[in-house]
């Protein structure tokens, strides 16, 4: 009897641990990045992604006063003409964490010029 709850008790530890390992995995390999550093989502935030190899399941987190800027999801002709499609999909918390998909993903921001000003960025999510 003793020992039957001994090894019931085994199993649940190597469970918990290897359910731990698989927890511990997954955050491994998903990085988290503030778009823009210090400087956060702003104008001329362009070029940030520039040099950084970015993976899908990755998380960009916006960080900008929510009263001024917003975050919008665009395709490639949005991020190149900053206009936002029908039903493109706005984030506007001031504190936006989006998870990165497969290939190319583009962000704007909508309020007017900013986009212009170069607070847009094309990130390529490998
Ligand atoms: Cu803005």
């Amino acid at each position: 009897m003793a020992q039957g709850r001994g090894s019931a008790a085994r199993i649940v530890i190597v469970g918990i641990t290897l359910l731990a390992m698989l927890l511990h995995c997954e955050v491994v390999h998903a990085a988290i990045y503030t778009v823009g550093d210090t400087g956060g989502w702003d104008e001329n935030v362009e070029s940030w992604p520039k040099g950084k190899v970015l993976k899908a399941g990755d998380t960009l987190v916006f960080k900008y006063d929510a009263g001024i800027h917003d975050v919008v999801v665009v395709d490639s002709n949005g991020y190149k003409n900053c206009d936002k499609p029908t039903g493109a999909k706005k984030y506007a918390s001031g504190n936006d964490q989006i998870t990165l998909a497969k290939g190319m993903n583009y962000f704007i921001c909508d309020s007017p010029s900013h986009c212009e000003s170069g607070m847009k960025i094309a990130v390529n999510a490998l």
